[in-house]
């Protein structure tokens, strides 16, 4: 056990009392510089430990915010092998990617309570208070890059599921977006590293809101929280990647096929009236959509009957209820 876990077990075990930090000092041979940088390391990491002159240090709260403390203990899958982050960074979707990188294996987790860099797709960002749930997982799959699509609609549906244990009824909107009916709830972003025919490493980014923030987060998110009443957004982090975990093996075994039929109960762009363009504007395809096919590709009929499968784009309802 390293002198942090050490200072905590001492602080859970003192059941709320003071601690002295000479007489933590003391017990694991260490200075009380130390002690104070080990306090100030559990703090950062989540946990509220008040510092009262005289009385010493007292744990008030373990941390239910979205952290590797805080996560780690709740989630029951075996895949997730090793959690890293901490209260805050730019992006866990960075961080992860820095770990594949120097050689982190599948089941590492990014987990952080609030990003300063949270990024969405084409460069769009993601905000990051705390509150919610921000986490990036490194995978290597031992599949060919053109499959990694329908790994995000698999993910849409893990998440979605993972809303489903606490009462909410998500929708999933084609690529990456996951909705309640005030608008999007949670986004995913995959990113990979690969050669032409084997993917090196993925690193799949999960953002969730959970509690609303005491300052708005700009127009549109909807928060998980307003539907189903105060969670921790740990034990939503949680929730999802015991989720995500299952969603993985599964999708790696079967690819789509098997999440079919669960995405198409959740589709929210089923039967309604889209237009899909491309990164630059312009629309690839616009009639009514009715579904995706085994590929993950968005299927869009044309007034004239004509159907286009749309690999990648932008969807907008044709009618005013988009809320992204
Ligand atoms: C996404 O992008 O929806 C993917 C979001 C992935 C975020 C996670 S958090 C953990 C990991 N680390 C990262 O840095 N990223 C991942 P996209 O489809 O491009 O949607 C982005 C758009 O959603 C923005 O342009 C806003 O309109 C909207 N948006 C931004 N923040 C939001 C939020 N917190 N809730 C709902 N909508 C938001």
């Amino acid at each position: 056990m390293s002198t942090r876990e050490s200072v905590l077990d001492a602080l859970v075990a003192a059941g709320g009392d003071g601690v002295s930090g000479q007489s933590l000092a003391d017990r694991f041979g260490v200075s009380r510089v130390a002690i104070s940088k080990h306090v100030a390391a559990l703090q950062a990491q989540g946990y509220t430990i008040e510092a009262v002159t005289g009385r010493g240090y007292r744990l008030v709260a373990t941390p239910s915010v979205s952290t590797p403390a805080g996560v780690q203990p709740l989630v029951r899958s075996p895949f997730w092998l090793r959690f890293e982050g901490g209260m805050e960074t730019g992006s866990t979707n960075d961080d992860a990617r820095a770990l594949a990188r120097s050689g982190a294996p599948e089941g590492t987790i990014v987990v952080v309570a609030r990003q300063t860099a949270g990024r969405g797709r084409l460069g769009r960002s993601w905000l990051s208070p705390e509150g919610g749930a921000y986490l990036s997982a490194v995978l290597r799959p031992q599949v060919a890059p053109a499959d990694v699509s329908t790994l995000t609609l698999a993910l849409g549906v893990a998440v979605a599921k993972s809303f489903e244990r606490f009462g909410a009824r998500p929708r999933l909107k084609w690529p990456n977006d996951v909705l309640l009916e005030t608008g999007k709830v949670a986004g995913i972003l995959v990113e990979m590293a690969a050669e032409a025919d084997r993917v090196e490493w993925l690193v799949a980014g999960i953002g969730a809101n959970v509690l609303r923030p005491s300052a708005p987060a700009g127009v549109g998110p909807a928060y998980l929280s307003d539907a189903v009443g105060a969670l921790a957004p740990a034990e939503v982090a949680a929730a999802v990647l015991d989720e995500v975990a299952d969603a993985y093996a599964q999708w790696v075994a079967t690819g789509f096929r098997a999440f079919a039929a669960d995405y198409a109960e959740r589709d929210a762009l089923l039967g309604e009236s889209v237009a899909v363009r491309d990164a630059a504007g312009s629309v690839k395809a616009s009639g009514v959509a009715t579904g995706v096919d085994i590929g993950g590709r968005l299927l869009v009929r044309a007034q004239d009957g004509t159907v286009t499968a749309v690999a990648a784009g932008e969807v907008t309802l044709r009618d005013s209820r988009d809320r992204n």
